[in-house]
């Protein structure tokens, strides 16, 4: 038997190497079902996920909830357009926008597709509100971003493998190193045309890189200072993953579950959500605002097919309900506590990692190697060996992102994993 499942899974791979468009590089493994913060693959090898589909899968594989909700709706209606309005749409922009305490939403798909509406919806505000010449409007951004992968969304990426070749490139964004909020104050202070500063909280594709704890606050007070929209792109770090509702809480004491009741609680102009906004059932994203911004949208000006149809509305309403009722967000902050903290033991005694670094369940080692060293891959190839599937982000980074329902106990098995399979690296 074990010689035909192997041919299954090398006839899978074939397949998609020959009929795919090469746009990965996968770690070699091929699953086949999810449950919770597990996978099995089609060997019926069972692997914890520590990467949850970069986020994406927060509430845990196939959550039994979301799934029933998704089954429910499929059966009924899934899609009208916009063209006309449907029965879930309402309720789902109601029960939204007071979970993150927003006047509206605009409904999208994708993370990238929030993005670029969110850059649409600030360009025009700049234009129309601010009274920025008609065409002259500039987004801030930083560093090191990763917003998505549209033409646009590339062209202010400062990754080559990302921007090279897909040219010519869309104009009006000022980089700014992240985390440096001197910087933002000199371009905001100098340049009257400025509609917006688009940032991630803590930076996920770049290796996960947590600014100084007042940088968010530094930033919005700044941007209130030059009347510049403060865009929040948490469509990796919101809905929990870093032990706070939304990132942009930072390190707030409110233990009742971000009701927002903190004073910290810090509120960008425009809040970009996507990812486990479906519990990554379906392709939801949204862009959150209130009406003096949202409302330079009129009829006609913006949209997609599948924008705020019924079937993703009734799932990610379940996705957050799941969030909020089963404490996701506390269980981040108490197991990303426990995580680094065993990692920083181990880190003490071994000459392979030389940091952990993070906020919640969003964590990432540095490997003790060079960038270009195949190093962190052939370590997460020995991490899939040994049951636990996660993968570098560049070079020598590697991120860890369990599902936020992992348990103490399922944790502590993963460091030992983890750390029992570094120990194999070090020199
Ligand atoms: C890939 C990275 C992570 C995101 C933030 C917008 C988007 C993403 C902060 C766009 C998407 C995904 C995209 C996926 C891999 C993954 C990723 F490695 F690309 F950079 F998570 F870090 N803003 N991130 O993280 O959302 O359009 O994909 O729904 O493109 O390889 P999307």
């Amino acid at each position: 038997m074990e010689s035909i499942q192997l041919s299954n899974e090398q006839h899978l791979l074939n397949l998609e190497h020959r009929y795919g468009a090469h746009d990965y590089h996968p770690l070699p493994v091929v699953l086949a079902r999810g449950e919770g913060v597990f996978l099995w693959d089609v060997n019926e090898k069972k692997y914890y996920d520590f990467l949850s589909a970069y986020s994406a899968v927060n509430q845990g594989h196939c959550h039994p909830r979301i799934i029933k909700a998704m089954h429910d709706q499929s059966a009924t209606l899934t899609l009208t357009s916009r063209a006309f309005h449907n029965n879930k749409l309402g309720g789902y922009l109601e029960f939204t926008t007071k979970y993150f305490g927003f006047e509206s939403l605009l409904p999208m798909n994708t993370g990238a597709e929030g993005v670029e509406t969110a850059i649409k919806i600030s360009r025009k505000w700049g234009h129309t509100i601010k009274g920025i010449p008609e065409g002259q409007a500039q987004i801030v951004v930083c560093d090191n971003n990763f917003h998505g992968r549209t033409t646009t969304i590339i062209s202010f990426s400062s990754d080559a493998g990302s921007r090279n070749h897909f040219g010519p490139l869309t104009n009006g964004f000022i980089h700014i190193p992240y985390n440096d909020t001197d910087a933002l104050e000199k371009v905001l202070a100098n340049n009257p045309n400025v509609a917006g500063f688009l940032v991630e909280p803590i930076q996920g594709e770049a290796g996960v890189f947590t600014p100084d704890d007042d940088f968010i606050r530094k930033a919005r007070e700044i941007c209130t200072a030059h009347n510049v929209l403060l865009i929040a792109d948490e469509i990796q770090t919101g809905i929990g993953r870093t032990g706070s509702l939304l990132a942009v809480c930072g390190n707030c004491s409110c233990e009742a579950h971000c009701e927002r009741q903190e004073e910290t609680y810090i509120r960008p102009d425009l809040l970009i959500l996507g990812k486990a906004l479906s519990g990554g059932v379906y392709p939801v994203s949204a862009v959150l605002a209130d009406r003096a911004i949202m409302d330079v949208i009129q009829p006609g000006q913006h949209g997609s097919t599948f924008g705020g149809n019924p079937l993703g509305s009734t799932i990610a309403m379940e996705a957050l309900t799941v969030i909020k009722e089963e404490k996701l967000t506390q269980n981040a902050r108490r197991l990303g506590k426990l995580f680094r903290a065993e990692m920083n033991k181990y880190i003490e005694t071994s000459n392979i990692v030389k940091l952990v670094r993070g906020r919640g369940l969003l964590n990432a080692i540095v490997i003790n190697d060079s960038e270009e060293s195949e190093t962190a891959w052939n370590i997460c190839l020995r991490f899939r060996d040994n049951g636990l599937l996660a993968k570098p982000t560049h070079g020598n980074i590697i991120r860890f992102a369990p599902p936020l329902v992992m348990t103490e106990e399922q944790l502590l098995d993963c460091i030992s994993i983890i750390t029992t399979t570094l120990k194999e690296f070090e020199r």
